[in-house]
């Protein structure tokens, strides 16, 4: 059988085996595509039916959560966790709340983190949970009887070991803290179950900062191959929540100007730089709409959501040499690629999952723009709380600056894997196709070593 017609089989079936799932077919899609070359090279994934294996989850677990809100009336909303791979490692990924989950959400999640987690180079596998919960609008008190009624469950399939959560959009601080002391009641055990823990009691130092400082590292490393740096260069973000921010704070300390930001409302664009106290008071401290800036800062626009260019969304209309999705999976389209593109954008950095549209990255890559998949480029996060699991596991503490420095240099080794397979492979400079393969073939090889599972 030729290569297209055992990538194609293999999407057949998984959309007939899975009705439903867009965005998982849309993530898997991408991910076969770019393995074209290495699988006419390596007839062995064929032979040992690596593709078929997959995109097959090894276990998904789906169940109620039941708890009480401050009316005494009794919700319930439907949690997942998604135990994707474990070829290389225990199953590691993040938990969602938001009110869009699905098990096609959490299947493209725990998909993408399969090779997002080999890229770092460390033993991880890969996995995904969360919940259709939405957290706007509800008090402490509810967020934490949700947490708990939505560990009383985890806690079952979750270990050191087996399976280490962590957060994702509408997941933090808070609900990492109400999630670990719902399983130390349950279980007794003080252990590291999940990272992004707070400090006090087993998080990381830099975990918070991870992942948008890794993504500003991984643009740097981008920028450094053309002899060119983030210094003076003007970027655009979307989002306002942990990548965001610390995506934000970094391009300054690099000497790099943001000047946007969102959220599901709206977007700000300040022409002088965003001012990070005002975002970090606004979105960190009080949890209030972005609107909040224009008030303080009355040289900066605010844009309803309602009244972005039809079919556009406006963070990506305002000029920019770079671009930093850092929301959500598919909030970047081919009109606002062309956008970007007629403004002169050098770079796509993605520091969300997917945020790309498949016709916004054709066309991106056809038009010269640089391209980092969030795969790498976002897998500074996951990175940081491997190095959480492993201080844990040895019972020390390491500082912010030993930590930080090596979330530098695993994003630059994730840089140079992406960047050498795309050339091993012709394709010298797309770091799509060098980031999947590279990340497939740790992935697909050791599940070879480990025969028929
Ligand atoms: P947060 O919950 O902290 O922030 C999410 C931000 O995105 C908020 O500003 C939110 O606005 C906005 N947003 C979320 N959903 C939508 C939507 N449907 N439409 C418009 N805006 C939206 O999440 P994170 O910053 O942690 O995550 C952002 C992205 O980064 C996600 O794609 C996540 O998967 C990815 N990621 C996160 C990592 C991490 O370590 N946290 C690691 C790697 C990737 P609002 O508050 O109004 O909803
Ligand atoms: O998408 C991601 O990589 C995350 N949400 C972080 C996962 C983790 O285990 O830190």
């Amino acid at each position: 059988m030729s290569v297209q017609n055992y990538i194609d089989k293999v999407m057949k079936t998984t959309m007939q085996s899975t009705p439903g799932q867009t965005e998982f077919y849309q993530a898997v899609e991408e991910v076969l595509m770019s393995l074209e070359p290495l699988l006419k090279a390596e007839p062995k994934y064929d032979e040992q039916n690596i593709l078929e294996r997959i995109v097959i989850p090894e276990r998904q677990i789906l169940f109620r959560v039941v708890w009480m809100d401050d009316s005494g009336k009794i919700q319930t909303n439907i949690g997942y966790r998604v135990q994707f791979n474990s070829a290389i490692g225990p199953y590691k990924g993040g938990l969602r709340f938001h009110p869009s989950v699905n098990l096609g959400i959490i299947k493209f999640l725990g998909f993408e983190q399969i090779f997002k987690n080999s890229l770092t180079g460390l033993s991880i596998g890969g996995g995904k949970g969360g919940s259709n919960f939405d957290p706007k609008g509800k008090s402490d008190g509810e967020i934490m009887r949700f947490c708990q009624s939505f560990m009383i469950e985890l806690s079952k399939h979750i270990g050191e070991t087996r399976d280490v959560p962590a957060g994702d959009i509408g997941v933090g601080g808070r609900e990492i803290g109400y999630m670990f002391g719902e399983y130390k009641r349950l279980t007794g055990n003080f252990e590291g179950i999940l990272t992004g823990k707070g400090v006090n009691w087993g998080g990381s130092l830099a975990r918070t900062e991870a992942t948008g400082f890794g993504s500003v590292y991984f643009a740097g490393n981008v920028l450094n191959k053309q002899d060119d740096d983030l210094e003076g260069k003007i970027a655009t973000v979307s989002g306002s929540g942990n990548v965001a921010i610390y995506t934000i704070q970094k391009l300054y300390d690099m000497g790099a100007k943001p000047v946007t930001c969102s959220d599901s409302r709206g977007m700000i664009y300040d022409k002088n730089g965003i001012d990070l106290d005002s975002l970090k008071l606004i979105k960190e401290a009080n949890r209030q709409s972005l609107e909040e800036y224009a008030k303080l800062h009355t040289d900066a626009t605010y844009l309803p959501v309602h009244s972005y260019p039809e079919g556009t969304n406006a963070v990506w209309g305002v000029p920019c040499d770079i671009a930093f999705p850092s929301a959500t999976q598919n909030e970047l389209n081919l009109e606002d690629m062309k956008n970007l593109h007629k403004n002169g954008c050098k770079l796509v950095c993605e520091g969300a999952n997917m945020p790309t549209t498949p016709e916004a990255i054709e066309y991106m890559l056809a038009n010269g723009i640089m391209y980092g998949p969030a795969k790498a480029a976002n897998a500074g996060g996951v990175a940081t709380s491997q190095l959480e699991m492993s201080q844990n596991a040895s019972m020390q503490k390491w500082s912010f600056a030993e930590v930080d420095s090596q979330l530098r240099s695993i994003m630059k080794n994730i840089f140079d894997l992406s960047y050498d397979t795309s050339k091993e492979f012709g394709f010298e400079g797309n770091l799509m196709v060098g980031a999947n393969i590279a990340g497939f073939k740790k992935v697909a090889d050791s599940m070879i070593d480990q025969g028929a599972v």
